[in-house]
């Protein structure tokens, strides 16, 4: 089977799977070893691996070399984040063939106009598409794939804009009857009751995609027993993780005065290597080099 029917299969079949966040091959390949059934390829980990607003500043050809070198990495399904796809439906129409032939098993695409505003963002500018201008863009994705199990994801930003719960549901139905393979419904609350609202009340016709950064009391077996989610993304952990990670050793750095006090709770150097793929090169070393 290929990663594309992994996941479609999955979806098919209403298993949940995780996917978790990268902004790089190596967040990609550290996301796979801990288990993670799937890679979120996250604009905004892109955005901010950058260190620049998750706002349609990055060009599409950053976010389709970074899917295409995480894709090369992992052997499990990339779902790529392409933001609101870079334009109208005749963009779309060009784009979607550019992230397939990079290699990712789906596509995410969201109902803002572009230049968009990232979701979790205090007081950010959500200003949504009319439902039929979205129909378009996700008719034209479906349309552009050549492989019909890639997946087309529609996200819906109903919530995250304040537009309620008729909003949501009315786009989320139109944006299935439009092709989408799965719908994202996304909320910024910080409990899970608009999401479970908005999941109780969805009628089924295509599976849901959760991201619960802004409600992580909600687990994976509260989400499972919905019966309605296909995917569960965690959004932005290994940014956030790396971010975390390198404050405290770089301050721990300055305040001795050198490295000794950080060596040995940082991995050894071997670990990198090996993460590098260093198996790999060893091999054709002896296979090939003369
Ligand atoms: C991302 O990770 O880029 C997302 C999820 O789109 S969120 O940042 O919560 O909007
Ligand atoms: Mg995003």
């Amino acid at each position: 089977m290929t990663r594309h029917q992994v996941l479609r299969q999955a979806l098919r079949e209403g298993r949940l799977l995780t996917a978790m966040a990268a902004h790089n091959p190596m967040a990609a390949v550290l996301a796979e070893q801990a288990g993670f059934d799937a890679i979120w390829g996250s604009g905004f980990e892109l955005s901010a691996s950058y260190a620049v607003p998750d706002a349609s500043i990055l060009s599409l050809s950053v976010h389709v070399e970074m899917m295409r070198a995480i894709a090369a990495r992992v052997s499990v399904p990339v779902i790529a984040d392409i933001d609101t796809g870079f334009g109208n439906a005749v963009n779309v129409a060009y784009v979607l063939p550019q992230f397939e032939a990079a290699g990712v098993s789906a596509v995410v695409m969201e109902d803002k106009h572009f230049p968009k505003d990232t979701s979790l963002r205090e007081q950010g500018r959500q200003e949504l598409l009319a439902i039929e201008t979205f129909q378009g863009k996700i008719a034209a994705a479906v349309a552009a794939r050549r492989d019909p199990d890639l997946v087309v994801v529609a996200r819906v930003e109903a919530l995250i804009a304040g537009l309620g719960q008729a909003e949501a549901q009315r786009r989320a139905r139109a944006y299935v009857q439009a092709g989408a393979d799965a719908v994202l419904i996304h909320s910024k609350q910080k409990t899970p009751d608009e999401i479970l609202d908005f999941v109780q009340a969805w009628d089924g016709s295509a599976p849901l995609v959760l991201v619960p950064t802004a409600y992580p009391q909600l687990r994976e077996s509260d989400i499972a027993a919905l019966k309605k989610v296909g995917i569960v993304i965690y959004g932005n952990h290994a940014i956030r993780a790396a971010v975390g990670a390198m404050r405290e050793v770089f301050a721990r750095i300055r305040a001795d005065g050198g490295i000794a006090g950080v060596d040995a709770q940082l991995p050894a150097v071997n670990d990198i290597i090996a993460l590098q793929g260093d198996a790999g090169m060893r091999e054709l070393e002896q296979r090939f080099l003369r």
